[in-house]
């Protein structure tokens, strides 16, 4: 798989807007059915008390914003939730959880309890749960996690401006940690939080240079909330949005590209630009984790008049080797 340099990056996402929709169209369409959609559905299982300081996040203790903190979830309201959001077209279920890390407590067994369930269900479950160990990652794909997401978010320059209670190789180390335990990674970030397009370049430059490159990858459109010290930022313009995800689909040519926070900002032109540039994937459900997302029954007639279906599950299998790079 050809790899990009900074400066091809930046060629890239600098190219005239259509020439640049048209190349990442037709690289999705030589490695993605572009009638297939990955529909997945989040539900936020331990809400708020973060002690983190992501300054783009609601859940943060260090900010009062209007989010109900809320304990774990028992498992049987993630699973009604989870046969819900399969009955609706889901195929991945993906559970969020405000901590920092992982602790080996009667908490995290009860997530092992969810995943074991869901995927017995017949459904993909991804996990975001902070930062893992090595043991931890390896626990949760005994259970039968299929995907776990943890985000770069931004550069790693940027990264500081937002973020002080962690570092960006915590980041990589819980990835690595998720790889070993061969559990497919879901790794992107957020634009829209005063980064330049040079942070967003840096940040798709280490993404593509993962090895091998995450399976997943969101694109998220920061969702300004009240009471964080990004609340009066400005909406990400959909151009911006159509240049990442298109630039990412180039990048990472193999890899699914979600289309995830932000949306109810967008028209559905905009999504549909967003699609043909290569997004393959969206969170539908009423919520993400705490904030709104379009009306579920509005996203089913969108993907109805695009002509978009949702893709089955464990379509490379329950363990997806499909982005495995042969070391050299
Ligand atoms: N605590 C875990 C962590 O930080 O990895 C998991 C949950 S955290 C909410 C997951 C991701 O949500 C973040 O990495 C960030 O990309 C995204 N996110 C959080 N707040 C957001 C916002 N206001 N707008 C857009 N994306 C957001
Ligand atoms: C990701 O990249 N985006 C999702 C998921 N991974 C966990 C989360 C978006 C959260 C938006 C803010 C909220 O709803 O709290
Ligand atoms: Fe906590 Fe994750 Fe929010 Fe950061 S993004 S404050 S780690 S829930």
């Amino acid at each position: 798989m050809s790899k990009y340099s900074k400066e091809e990056i930046t060629e890239i996402y600098n190219m005239p807007l259509l020439d640049l929709v048209f190349r990442a169209a037709a690289v999705h369409r030589m490695f993605h059915d572009p009638a297939e959609v990955q529909v997945s559905s989040l539900l936020s299982i331990k809400t708020g008390g973060c002690s983190e300081d992501c300054g783009y996040c609601p859940q943060s203790a260090k900010y009062e914003t209007d989010v109900d903190v809320h304990k774990m979830l028992a498992v049987r309201d993630v699973m009604e939730a989870a046969s819900n959001a399969k009955a609706g077209g889901a195929t991945r279920m993906c559970l969020g959880a405000a901590w920092r890390e992982v602790r080996d407590n009667s908490d995290f067994d009860t997530v092992l309890e969810m995943v074991r369930s869901i995927t017995d269900m017949g459904m993909e479950v991804c996990c975001t749960l902070g930062m893992l160990t090595e043991s931890q990652a390896k626990k949760l794909a005994a259970a039968g996690l299929y995907a776990y997401n943890h985000n770069l978010d931004s550069s790693e320059d940027f990264y500081k401006k937002i973020i002080t209670t962690r570092k960006y190789d915590d980041r990589l180390t819980t990835i690595e940690n998720v790889r070993k335990a061969k559990v497919t990674v879901c790794c992107g970030g957020i634009i829209g939080m005063g980064e330049s397009v040079d942070d967003r370049i840096k940040m798709l430059y280490n993404l593509s240079h993962l090895n091998p490159q995450p399976e997943s990858v969101p694109i998220n459109a920061l969702v300004p909330v009240q009471g964080t010290p990004l609340e009066k930022s400005k909406l990400v313009s959909i151009w911006e949005m159509v240049r990442m995800i298109a630039t990412t689909r180039i990048v990472m040519s193999k890899s699914v590209v979600r289309l995830s926070a932000g949306r109810t900002q967008m028209s559905l032109e905009g999504q549909a630009l967003c699609f043909l540039s290569g997004a393959n994937s969206i969170f539908a459900g009423d919520k993400l984790l705490t904030t709104p997302n379009p009306d579920f029954n509005e996203d089913i007639e969108m993907l109805k008049l695009f002509g978009l279906k949702s893709r089955a599950p464990f379509k490379h299998g329950k363990v997806d080797t499909s982005l495995e790079e042969v070391s050299a």
